[in-house]
């Protein structure tokens, strides 16, 4: 039996601008359950995982912003991801900003030797205190999924760290900060940036992905930040940067994730309905989910 569950993650703490937490809304009534519900024998709607309306605050000593909060309110995500995995369910998480993916991971990679993460994104997300330039969590998830970081992030649900370089690949990188570039050489992790979108092609790149994946990893986690598209596109997000994938292209990288079977969980982030022109970037990452989860088009 095919099970998915939907998690709400209305996370606004990782960065500067509100309305990012009314995400999950957001992406609700854009019709996800009614997208999914002919893929799925099940589909549970386990609701929003409850952040509040905390005061924001910055950490003297790290200068990150929320540090605290974020780490409490992504271990409470990382249970209910956790959980959905133990009942045999595909977890869906909805951002929220980028910071949850700090507990998306928390909550699956326990369940996984080996598990593969693709970075769908304009940023690499790779950042430290010592190399954000804005203090905010969410241009830090992937750097801290691999265990470098502030202990509180590096350590939510309690083991790490939760994924090896060598099992990373990011899609759709065009703004990098100097410290996420060295952590890449450094590291070696695999990246398609746009550059290598345009000279390949998403198909190429995409069969590339899943090769390198496919046989060293033993589940593969889908972070997609809807900034990886362009701009015009996904208009709704904190962060656009202009020169982007495509809507066609982004389908057509789902449509291939769909067919090699690899995904095994995923997240949508950074849909900020406030910043969005009638919803369309949520509408966008439905009709991605349709996508990635086994919708065709014959
Ligand atoms: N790399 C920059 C900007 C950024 C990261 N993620 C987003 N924006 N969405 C930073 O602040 O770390
Ligand atoms: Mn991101
Ligand atoms: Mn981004």
């Amino acid at each position: 039996m095919r099970k998915l569950k939907i998690i709400g993650m209305p996370m606004d703490l990782g960065q500067m601008r509100r309305g990012v937490d009314m995400g999950p809304s957001a992406i609700r009534y854009a019709g996800v359950y009614e997208r999914l519900q002919n893929l799925f024998d099940e589909i549970i709607d386990e609701g929003d995982i409850p952040v509040g309306r905390p005061q924001v605050e910055v950490d003297p000593e790290s200068n990150l912003r929320n540090l605290p909060l974020i780490a409490e309110k992504t271990e409470l995500l990382a249970e209910k991801v956790d959980q959905a995995i133990s009942t045999g369910s595909f977890p869906l998480v909805l951002g929220g900003d980028h910071s949850i993916a700090i507990g998306t991971l928390a909550g699956i990679s326990k369940h996984y030797k080996n598990l593969g993460v693709i970075w769908y994104d304009a940023h690499g997300d790779l950042n430290t205190s010592e190399t954000s330039p804005s203090g905010n969590i969410h241009g830090m998830p992937l750097a801290v999924s691999m265990g470098i970081g502030h202990e509180l992030l590096v350590n939510v649900g309690n083991y790490a760290p939760k994924v090896k370089p060598e099992h990373i690949v990011l899609i759709g990188a065009r703004a990098l900060d100097d410290g996420e570039k060295e952590l890449i050489k450094e590291k070696g992790i695999k990246v398609f940036t746009m550059h290598e979108i345009d000279l390949m092609g998403m198909a190429k790149v995409m069969e590339e992905t899943i090769e390198y994946l496919k046989d060293k990893t033993d589940g593969v986690h889908l972070s997609l930040d809807l900034d990886g598209l362009d701009p015009n596109d996904a208009p709704g997000v904190g962060t656009p940067v202009i020169g982007g994938i495509s809507y066609r292209e982004s389908h057509l990288a789902m449509e291939l994730l769909a067919e090699s079977k690899l995904v095994t969980s995923a997240e949508f982030v950074e849909v900020n309905p406030i910043l969005d022109e009638k919803n369309k970037t949520a509408t966008l990452a439905v009709a991605l989910m349709g996508s990635l989860l086994g919708e065709k088009l014959l």
